[in-house]
């Protein structure tokens, strides 16, 4: 099946498309997986991979030699800069009505222990820690049946009141487009309306995998891959940054990874708003899908190779300590990720489906990681600038 086709959106005038890879000096024998060979020499070229190079990198159990290519891409990217924010996550409810069937996180209205915060409950999370330099507040929750869309407007106030130094990252596009039609807007209307509000960036949950077999199967309810991808287009438009996605390790093949990431591609040569891709390890406990149990620490580290040489256009890959383990995420560093994420504070989607890693990490601890790998750890705030001192 070929890739989705990106929605057309206006050109995004605040944002620059990054620039495709430079010609990459890997040497022929780094590699052992004579499949590898023709897409290194495309990479050497500096010329776009296909999907038939994605699918032969996917394919490949050639780690090492799939780190090799990885990490010259992302030195020609970010040079040795590791990137970390410090920030919180905020999840303002579990109740969903998408009950997707990867997900241990949603409950039914009512249920035992269904929750709502109210913005000023928010806010005074967002408040706590008054001694961390939170540069950015991570604002997820879910598709809840019955708020009105003022709701989210007092919320972003709130919030915006309660921490005045942090960026409000908030809201998936599947949560705009749940929002904003329950309210009769468009998502445009919406995200006029939240960006006056304070949104200032989008984070990237609830692209799962767009193809619509998978999605037909796991999430029916769920906004489709084109609107997502249409959504955050929309964002774009507006100056508004967003991340981008993919939950893997659950029943999407090989061949749908490559889409995917091909789809993310495509929006981003139209609209250029994507900040950072991160890949999502499926964690199977206390879902409807469930699952034989953790992705292999190979794939973890392939996924996040590919997309480091797919996404010639995202600036930056995140290796999510959360969901990999900080001792994976450390040595995805050097296959191609050039970002842990934050220090979080409480994090619960995932540790409703099992993770075993801690909820949050210290600043000194994320620096820990970053220099023990030889590595530059740079703390920034959520539209990657530097906030080093000179
Ligand atoms: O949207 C749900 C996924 C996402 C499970 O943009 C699961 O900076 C694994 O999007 N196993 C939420 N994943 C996390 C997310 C995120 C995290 C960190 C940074 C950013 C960012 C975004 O987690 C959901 C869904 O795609 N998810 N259930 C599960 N059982």
């Amino acid at each position: 099946m070929p890739p989705l086709a990106p929605q057309a959106n206006l050109a995004a005038p605040g944002f620059e498309v990054p620039r495709a890879l430079p010609p990459l000096n890997i040497a022929p024998a780094m590699l052992s997986d004579p499949a590898l060979k023709p897409v290194a020499a495309k990479l050497r070229a500096g010329q776009r991979l296909n999907f038939e190079d994605g699918l032969a990198l996917m394919l490949s159990h050639d780690l090492l030699g799939l780190g090799a290519m990885a990490h010259a891409a992302r030195l020609a990217k970010n040079g040795r800069k590791t990137y970390y924010v410090v920030n919180r996550h905020i999840n303002y409810s579990n109740v969903c009505t998408n009950r997707c069937r990867f997900c241990a996180f949603w409950r039914d209205a009512g249920g035992e222990d269904a929750y709502l915060l109210e913005p000023k409950q928010a806010a005074e999370m967002a408040a706590e820690h008054p001694n961390l330099p939170i540069a950015e507040l991570h604002i997820v929750g879910s598709c809840h049946p019955d708020i009105p869309f003022s709701y989210y407007l007092e919320l972003l106030s709130a919030l915006a009141q309660a921490r005045p130094g942090a960026a409000l990252k908030a809201f998936t596009p599947v949560e705009i487009d749940h929002m904003a039609s329950d309210a009769g807007l468009s998502p445009d209307q919406a995200l006029d309306q939240l960006q006056a509000a304070g949104l200032g960036a989008m984070p990237g949950g609830g692209a799962e995998i767009f193809s619509p077999r998978v999605r037909a199967e796991l999430c029916p309810e769920k906004t489709s891959g084109q609107r997502w991808l249409a959504i955050s287009g929309m964002a774009h438009e507006r100056g508004i940054p967003t991340n981008a996605t993919m939950l893997y390790g659950h029943i999407e093949t090989p061949a749908e990874r490559v889409e995917h990431l091909l789809a993310l591609r495509g929006q981003q040569d139209i609209s250029g708003g994507f900040s950072a891709f991160i890949p999502l390890a499926y964690h199977p406990a206390n879902t409807e899908l469930g699952g034989s149990g953790a992705t292999s620490g190979l794939d973890d580290l392939r996924v996040i190779a590919v997309s480091r040489l797919l996404l010639d256009n995202l600036d930056h890959i995140k290796a999510y300590w959360v969901m990999l383990s900080p001792k994976l995420a450390q040595v995805a560093l050097n296959f191609g990720a050039d970002d842990l994420d934050g220090t979080i504070v409480e994090e619960r989607i995932t540790h409703e489906a099992g993770a075993t890693t801690a909820k949050g990490m210290t600043e000194a601890e994320m620096r820990g990681m970053v220099q023990s790998a030889g590595l530059e750890p740079v703390r920034r705030d959520a539209f990657y600038n530097s906030l080093e001192p000179a």
